[in-house]
């Protein structure tokens, strides 16, 4: 039988650091861990927190974690320890409970890490992460405490969002200026696209394009406008969920990593999957970026490009109004005629009409402005990350 030790009392090179510990269980695709796993990186390198991560999932995590070995149950990367989640009841080989447990978009903790929880001497900070929704009702909400029916705890909801009042979004304290370095060096940028399609960089008169989404019935339609523009396109892929739309165009049996092919004005690349630094570097080098999910939407907007959300789609349309929510901060201040340029597309991306890249292009000085100025605004809500470490310094004192 285990017993409950506190975790951070373990570290005696660090006894004073706050021991933090992570549950993701992986619903679907990359986001549940790409969230968490960027998460517990910051919590460890920004603010010194002796993380560890549970996760019931390693194979989503190994494609944006390499360095990941499938066969352990524990391991340490990158100084936070990743343990394998046999959910609902394992939780570790030792019981140990942590200052701070922060249980992801719903997860539910293995019952026997609860009564630790209730029994440890110092209770522990509690979260439950919830997904990013630029929803107003998300302030109301963010921070709301709720008690546990049974035990002394109390679970307190951290909701991320793109306004004030809300947790805010992850956003790491180098980014900016790691952005801002990638993109000042023409000699960075020539690499990259050596490194990463195996080409040179394609001339200033093209218009680079990212593409990162779910199976896209408009795909068809934009991949014809693409062939057909005034302006060369150059795609870039990721292997993944949209690929196979892209190899029905060129008429191949895939689209995988290393692939090339042009149609037309249009010239596309199927990208190894990075992990998420190397996304990061993906976003940067494109003029205009495709998007999914709430990870890869959040990167596309401290990118500073304008972009394209295709939001994880819900019963009933529910994600819909998620989806008018963000346009209503993203394109708040946007000319009348771009942003109804941009809100059009991005339903049309979402299913809704059909997409049309020549109103899109006409507007994309509009759009590039609005995304650099967004991206200011939204750093004013606070770094998720230091967020979340402030309130739960406040509660653990
Ligand atoms: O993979 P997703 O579609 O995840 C989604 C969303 O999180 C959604 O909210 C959730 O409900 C659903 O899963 C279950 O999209 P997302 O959120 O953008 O996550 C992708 C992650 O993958 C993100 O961290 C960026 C990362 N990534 C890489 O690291 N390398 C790559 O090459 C690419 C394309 C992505």
């Amino acid at each position: 039988m285990s017993s409950a030790t506190p975790h951070s009392e373990q570290a005696a090179d660090t006894p004073t650091a706050i021991a933090c510990d992570i549950f993701c269980a992986v619903i679907d695709n990359f986001g549940d861990i790409g969230v968490c796993w960027r998460l517990a990186r910051q919590l460890a390198s920004e603010h010194g927190w002796q993380v560890r991560v549970f996760v019931d999932d390693l194979h989503a995590f190994h494609k944006l974690c390499p360095s990941l070995t499938l066969e352990h149950a524990r391991q340490t990367v990158g100084g936070i320890v990743v343990e394998h989640w046999h959910e609902p009841a394992h939780a570790g080989d030792r019981l140990e409970v942590a200052d701070v447990v922060i249980e992801a978009f719903g997860c539910e903790l293995p019952s026997i890490y609860v009564a630790a929880m209730a029994a440890r001497e110092r209770t522990p900070v509690w979260f439950n992460l919830e997904y990013l929704s630029a929803e107003d009702w998300v302030a109301d909400f963010h921070l709301r405490p709720s008690p546990h029916p049974r035990y002394p705890l109390t679970k307190t909801f951290f909701f991320p969002g793109l306004g004030p009042g809300t947790g805010g979004v992850l956003k790491e304290r180098h980014l900016d200026g790691a952005r801002a370095a990638f993109e000042a060096s023409p000699t960075a940028r020539r690499a990259w696209w050596q490194q990463t399609t195996g080409h040179a960089p394609p001339p200033a008169a093209a218009t680079v394009v990212s593409l990162f989404a779910y199976e896209n019935p408009a795909a068809d339609s934009l991949l014809e406008q693409w062939r057909d523009s005034a302006d060369p396109v150059v795609l870039l892929v990721p292997e993944g969920r949209v690929s196979g739309a892209v190899a029905r165009f060129f008429e191949l049996p895939a689209f995988a990593t290393g692939a090339h092919a042009v149609r037309g004005n249009l010239s596309a690349h199927a990208l190894a999957f990075t992990d998420q630094p190397g996304y990061d570097a993906l976003l940067w080098a494109s003029d205009i970026n495709f998007v999914r999910g709430e990870d890869s939407f959040v990167r596309a907007q401290w990118a500073a490009k304008p972009f394209v959300w295709h939001i994880y789609p819900q019963a009933d349309d529910a994600h819909l109004p998620k989806l008018d929510a963000a346009l209503a901060h993203y394109a708040r201040t946007l000319p009348a005629d771009a942003r109804d340029a941009l809100a059009r597309f991005w339903h049309a991306w979402n299913g809704t009409g059909r997409p049309d890249w020549a109103e899109f292009q006409r507007h994309l000085p509009a759009l590039k402005q609005r995304a650099a100025d967004w991206a200011g605004e939204l750093a004013q809500v606070g770094d998720l990350a230091g967020n979340l470490a402030l309130f739960a310094k406040t509660q653990l004192k």
